[in-house]
């Protein structure tokens, strides 16, 4: 970089008084600065991209999360601006301000992000497609223990991270309805490589601004209806995670998006070959979850309608172009269509999926398949379209995100697609790109890292940390890794203190459940278990408990009650152990507000224990629990998603392992009574009886007696205590104390292990990911 040449043109787009500038001043004049200086290796990795076979990632989702560190630092010009910034007598650490880009939800987007960094880095042709929202996923407050929710409007400062090209606008056909489709690019830089991806998110606008006439006739509402109507599109992100929205405007997303990124797609192809003929030859189409489905039949419509080819041929296309990735087992996230809705509002589609489902039955036909199982696949049903039936049906390859996850979707969730297409199933263990999850977010013990390396080579190949490992038993490095822990766990304290206005000792254990809140994964049994060992420390069968600060980090879908009242739950926990004078200093509870992606940079680097406890069987995969395993944390967790593989590569003796397995769920839960776990046993009835015995309050919502009978009773649609809390709760206290035992009895062999986890992390890298499926799926290079 050009020390001289940055810091004019910087300071040129700050005003006269540079100490003057806000944040956002600061950051939009070196996000400008920073794409002038890279805009060429931009545009030239652009025309690469597209003069060789190349991968598109279709995502409703990117959690991008903040631009401005990472882009420093992927560029290799964090120091040299971070020293600019002194010598002008500004802060870089002042852009933490700058607002996350929440375009996502939680682990699906942000596993997207990490791709599209994966494969920059790698030199990859694969580029992004998704939704530029307005607002991305609202912000949290905790208001008095419970959640509540505001927009976030993150462009509201700018976005010097994007380039708005209205030259490839497309025009979007609903029914009744066209809109604009414009897309903006974000540049994806690679770590020490000169390819840059590209994330180009589209907007929703307008054909026609506004309608002088009929405002001339003073109908000033009816006059911006067309503008207000096509902004709604892409107007905000649904904050549902792992669950399905079954919405007009939601279909009217995924079409819009589908459309817009193949007919970008298309248009490219046929500028440079002049045929589609080759299509298929030339692009490798990725659907990230069923979110992006809809963009089979568009495929196809647009080769029949706008290109002449007949259904058959396009559909044959299709099959070679499109893969389909599941992340989840749980029903309520499988997206299905009314087909009257479909129908209403995209009728050629509608026309289109009937045609693709007689393509179906007409092979099941000929293959002798029997009915019995035709029925169970058909993509129609009833009067539902089931999009995860179109894309196993239309794709090349159909992947799961971990091991067992995979084993699960073969077994159960797509049984009869593995039985008909075996060959098409692959697993895709998920990954976390390094640079933003370590090189970036714990940058002492990455210096440390490159210290004992000799290099930094590490951060483009992360299994050398493997290397690192014949330092566990060296004590001194044990001593340095404890530094730059408890350094990191100084800093979190600092920021929880400025942020959420809450005093925690750095001292104590850092016990820390960061994801979204769902029943599934199991805050609830998080909670139980604190009120266990505060019961215990109360009668004296828990002695010599360490100090331990339990933190959490989740944001509950608006509409979601019982998640919702999980987090207050916690709340009130906490406020039952902190105002006990017998427990304030042993324990205590923190639950930070809008834990985001920038939140999480701090949380994982200060972990000492990862709590991945979600009911074995139902979390696909996780990637939190590879972050903070990265970062030197231990996993204390059940045998599910990647756990199980994290603890393959980083040994079970040095994680806390503990529940069910799914085999023995298997057995387990036809019989299992949630009842007579209760009645037996007497803490376990002392803890769950919390939620109606006056010891927290709901603040009289009656959310907390709803959660008890959920556990005791069951509803409609589950079974009494359907994940399982009771079954595990014994072996979770057991293992959890023993964890925060081992650490209070023997703090070197606790580093160890945690070292050693971060060691053999490198089997987590997204690189690798990224290598497989650019191997075996997309087939580029
Ligand atoms: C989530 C799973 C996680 C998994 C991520 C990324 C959905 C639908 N699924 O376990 O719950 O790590 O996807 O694959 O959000």
């Amino acid at each position: 970089m050009d020390k001289k040449s940055f810091v004019e043109k910087f300071t040129g787009r700050l005003p006269r008084d540079i100490k003057s500038a806000t944040p956002q001043q600061l950051h939009d004049a070196l996000g400008k600065t920073v794409m002038e200086m890279f805009a060429e290796h931009w545009s030239n990795a652009r025309q690469e991209h597209l003069s060789k076979r190349r991968g598109a990632y279709l995502s409703m989702e990117f959690l991008v999360g903040r631009a401005v560190y990472n882009n420093l630092l992927v560029l290799g010009i964090y120091d040299e601006v971070d020293a600019a910034f002194k010598e002008l007598g500004l802060d870089l650490a002042d852009l933490e301000e700058i607002e996350d880009a929440a375009l996502g939800n939680g682990g699906l987007g942000r596993l997207a992000a990490c791709f599209l960094d994966s494969a920059a880095t790698l030199g990859l042709p694969l580029d992004g497609y998704g939704i530029r929202y307005k607002y991305g996923l609202f912000k949290q407050s905790i208001v008095d223990g419970f959640q509540r929710e505001d927009i976030d409007d993150w462009t509201k400062y700018g976005d010097p991270w994007s380039v708005r090209c209205d030259e490839d606008t497309v025009l979007i056909e609903y029914s009744g309805q066209t809109v604009k489709a414009v897309p903006y690019d974000m540049p994806v830089f690679g770590f020490r490589t000169e390819n840059v991806g590209t994330l180009r998110l589209w907007q929703a606008e307008p054909v026609k601004e506004f309608d002088f006439d009929v405002f001339n006739k003073q109908d000033y509402l009816e006059a911006s209806k067309e503008k207000i109507f096509a902004e709604d599109i892409s107007r905000v992100l649904y904050p549902n995670d792992d669950t399905d929205e079954g919405k007009k405007l939601r279909l009217k997303q995924q079409y819009f998006f589908s459309c817009a990124s193949l007919t970008d797609i298309i248009r490219k192809h046929k500028a440079r070959y002049g045929t589609l003929d080759n299509l298929a030859d030339y692009i490798s189409v990725q659907l990230n979850d069923t979110h992006p489905v809809i963009s089979i039949p568009e495929l196809i419509r647009q080769l029949v309608d706008n290109e002449g080819y007949t259904f058959e041929k396009a559909l044959e296309m299709a099959k070679r172009i499109f893969n389909y990735t599941n992340h989840t087992v749980m029903q309520e996230a499988l997206e299905k269509w009314r087909t009257d809705l479909v129908e209403e509002l995209l009728p050629r589609i509608y026309a289109i999926i009937i045609q693709i489902n007689e393509a179906l039955m007409a092979d099941m036909y000929s293959a002798n398949v029997p009915r019995e199982k035709t029925d169970r696949i058909k993509i129609i049903k009833g009067d539902l379209i089931h999009m995860a039936d179109m894309a196993c049906y239309a794709s090349s390859h159909i992947n799961g995100v971990a091991e067992i996850h995979t084993q699960i979707l073969k077994d159960t969730v797509l049984s009869d697609w593995f039985s008909l297409y075996p060959q098409r199933f692959r697993n895709e263990t998920n990954g976390i790109t390094q640079r933003r999850w370590i090189a970036l977010c714990n940058r002492e013990l990455s210096a440390y890292i490159t210290e004992l390396l000799g290099d930094d080579n590490w951060i483009n190949d992360l299994d050398r940390l493997k290397e690192l490992a014949k330092y566990a038993d060296d004590e001194n490095v044990l001593r340095r890794f404890i530094d730059i822990k408890q350094a990191k766990k100084q800093q979190l304290a600092d920021f929880i203190k400025a942020h959420d206005g809450i005093d925690i000792d750095a001292e104590s254990v850092f016990d820390i459940q960061i994801k979204r809140l769902h029943e599934y994964k199991r805050q609830l049994l998080n909670a139980f278990s604190i009120l266990w060992i505060y019961y215990g420390i109360k009668d004296g069968s828990i002695k010599d408990f360490k100090s331990t600060t339990f933190i959490f980090g989740a944001k509950s879908a608006p509409g979601y009650r019982r998640a919702k009242a999980i987090i207050k739950f916690i709340n009130e926990v906490g406020r039952v152990v902190s105002e006990d004078p017998d427990t304030r200093d042993l324990i205590k509870v923190v639950f930070v507000q809008n834990y985001n992606v920038s939140y999480a940079e701090k949380l994982v680097a200060a972990a000492d224990i990862s709590e991945q406890i979600s009911t074995a069987g139902t979390e696909a995969s996780g990637t939190g629990n590879m972050k903070l395993m990265l970062n030197g944390a231990v996993t204390l967790g059940t045998y599910d998603g990647a756990n199980i593989e994290i603890v393959q590569e980083a040994g079970e003796e040095n994680n806390y392992i503990f529940g069910a397995r799914v085999e023995e769920l298997e057995k387990i839960v036809p019989e299992y009574d949630s009842r007579s776990v209760f009645a037996g046993d007497d803490m376990i009835r002392r803890v769950v009886s919390s939620l109606i015995d006056g010891i927290v309050s709901d603040g009289g919502s009656g959310d907390f007696r709803e959660l008890y009978m959920a556990l005791l009773d069951g509803a409609s649609w589950h079974a009494p205590d359907h994940y399982y809390l009771l079954g595990d709760i014994r072996d979770y206290v057991e293992t959890k104390l023993r964890c925060i035992g081992d650490y209070s009895a023997d703090r070197i062999a606790f580093a160890r292990r945690q070292w050693l986890n971060m060691c053999n992390a490198g089997k987590f890298s997204s690189d690798r990911t990224i290598a497989d499926y650019a191997e075996n799926i997309w087939g580029i290079r």
